[in-house]
């Protein structure tokens, strides 16, 4: 597809993010940057490092890891060149920064909008930090603007900023997209009333808001009918002499990519070498940042019933567990991980041989192709989040299949269960639908593993990343000049 808008128009376009998609690190005086690992920073980097894929002017800005005095001191490798340039990183001060982190987003904001609102922690300050933080990056933006900018703002972390900007400069371009889901409103209404309204006007400063699933674009309509008395029409709102616009973009993957090394040769032989390592076992794999919402425990126990309702498959399953650290100064997650590591610990007392672990647990990140092989050497993917916004790791597991072989198991809670109906779905709260899957899953004839990923992939290789990032820049084609 066309990049038609920025071949004919050239603006700058400036991506908003929480994270940047490099972490940065001071070493021995010298500044030192890794990529980040995250869904939204692997999806957009994909893109936007693509030679020639996009002819506009890019900068990219997010919060700094590191402090302000740190960055500028430490020094630079030249060669680090262009990239290093277009990425923007906004400083902002660690206590309101924390506040604003792991307070507003992820202990209000991330468990409500993932239906957990008994973990909510009401805290004054955590909004007054939120509005602080979204502010210091509009001063940024502000300072920086240049007439025709577009700015693309991403996820839960800003969605004040789309206001704070429109106030400031009436006639900017501005998109912003909801990575995670946009709850119900019976869940968006415990938040306090001036907060549910900041929060509403705050995204009715964009231009196009975007969602991953229709259902999330119904419940924020339904939001903004109860919240601010807004007519909702199928054109968008009608909001202070403008219309704003929302619809559902589903994101993709760089398809291309993870199918091309998973056919390399190192990967190949990766993946044999796993293969022969577990050759007496099928392999069921998973995923995840080790999140409550990815519901790791369901997962555990449902394996565990597995293991006792079919007792002819022990010592000939075993369950890969991937969970990469995240979040880990908020309480929750680290009472998730204690309650994950014991049940771990209990199964595989219970169940273990001495020839058979039944789950292989690890903890951290993985590097790319290591991740492809994995994804390559494993049977079943088992992904049964309580709710994601649309989860990335069923798309990269389906591509990264050169023989369009094995099975996914994926819960109807996940974004991308709504494309990906091959699968097999299953309710992520039912034990037993996840055995019995996980069962179905084992025996599901080489034809029939066949015709339903290859339908996969052939939907993921036809809306990747690609595709999605020109849908939504393309959406905010009528709001430029020419
Ligand atoms: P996340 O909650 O981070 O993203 P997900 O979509 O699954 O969840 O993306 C995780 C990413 O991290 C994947 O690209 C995966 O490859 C990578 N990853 C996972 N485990 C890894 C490991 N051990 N080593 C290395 N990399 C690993 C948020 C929303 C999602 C939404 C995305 C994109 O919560 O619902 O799909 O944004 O919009």
């Amino acid at each position: 597809m066309a990049y038609r808008m920025h071949e004919s128009v050239k603006n700058r376009l400036t991506l908003v993010s929480y994270r940047l998609p490099v972490r940065f690190s001071v070493a021995a005086g010298r500044l030192e940057v890794k990529q980040s690992t995250g869904g939204l920073a692997t999806a957009l980097s994909s893109y936007f490092d693509e030679e020639g894929s996009h002819s506009h002017e890019l900068r990219w800005m997010g919060v700094c890891d590191i402090s302000e005095e740190k960055y500028r001191s430490a020094q630079r490798d030249p060669s680090a060149g262009d990239r290093l340039n277009s990425l923007h990183p906004v400083f902002i001060e660690s206590r309101v920064g924390d506040l604003f982190y792991n307070g507003f987003c992820n202990s209000v904001l991330w468990p409500l909008f993932h239906y957990f609102p008994s973990f909510v922690v009401y805290d004054d300050t955590y909004f007054a930090a939120y509005r602080k933080a979204n502010q210091v990056v509009a001063d940024e933006i502000l300072a920086t603007y240049r007439e025709g900018d577009i700015i693309w703002i991403h996820d839960y972390h800003f969605m004040l900023l789309p206001g704070m900007l429109r106030r400031r400069i009436p006639e900017v371009c501005i998109g912003f997209f909801l990575h995670i889901p946009f709850p119900s409103y019976e869940l968006f209404r415990v938040l306090p009333r001036n907060w549910q309204r900041e929060i509403m006007s705050g995204l009715l400063g964009a231009d196009v808001v975007g969602f991953h699933t229709a259902d999330y674009t119904m419940h924020f309509r339904e939001s903004l009918s109860r919240t601010l008395h807004l007519k909702v029409t199928p054109e968008g709102v009608p909001y202070q002499g403008r219309t704003v616009r929302m619809r559902p973009f589903p994101i993709g993957i760089d398809f291309r990519r993870f199918s091309e090394v998973a056919n390399t040769s190192a990967v190949r032989k990766e993946v044999q070498k796993i293969r022969e390592r577990f050759r007496a076992s099928k392999l069921v794999l998973s995923v995840d940042r080790l999140d409550y919402t990815k519901a790791i425990v369901n997962r555990l126990e449902s394996f565990e019933l597995f293991l006792k309702l079919n007792p002819k498959y022990r010592e000939k399953a075993t369950y890969l567990l991937l969970l990469v650290p995240t979040r880990d100064s908020i309480l929750k997650y680290r009472e998730n991980k204690l309650i994950v590591e014991t049940l771990i610990g209990r199964i595989n007392g219970l169940y273990g041989t001495l020839n058979w672990t039944p789950i292989i647990y690890q903890y951290r990140s993985l590097d790319f192709p290591k991740l492809v092989a994995l994804y390559g050497a494993s049977h079943i993917a088992l992904i049964t989040p309580l709710r994601d916004g649309m989860n990335l790791v069923a798309k990269e597991f389906v591509a990264s299949r050169p023989e369009a072989d094995g099975v996914l198991i994926l819960s109807d809670a996940a974004g991308c269960a709504n494309e990906l109906q091959q699968a097999i779905i299953v309710n992520p709260f039912d034990r037993h639908e996840i055995a019995e899957a996980i069962r179905l899953a084992m025996e599901q004839p080489l034809e029939d593993q066949r015709r339903r990923i290859q339908a996969m992939q052939e939907h993921l290789h036809h809306h990747d990343v690609r595709r999605w990032v020109e849908e939504f820049l393309m959406s905010l084609e009528p709001q430029l000049s020419p």
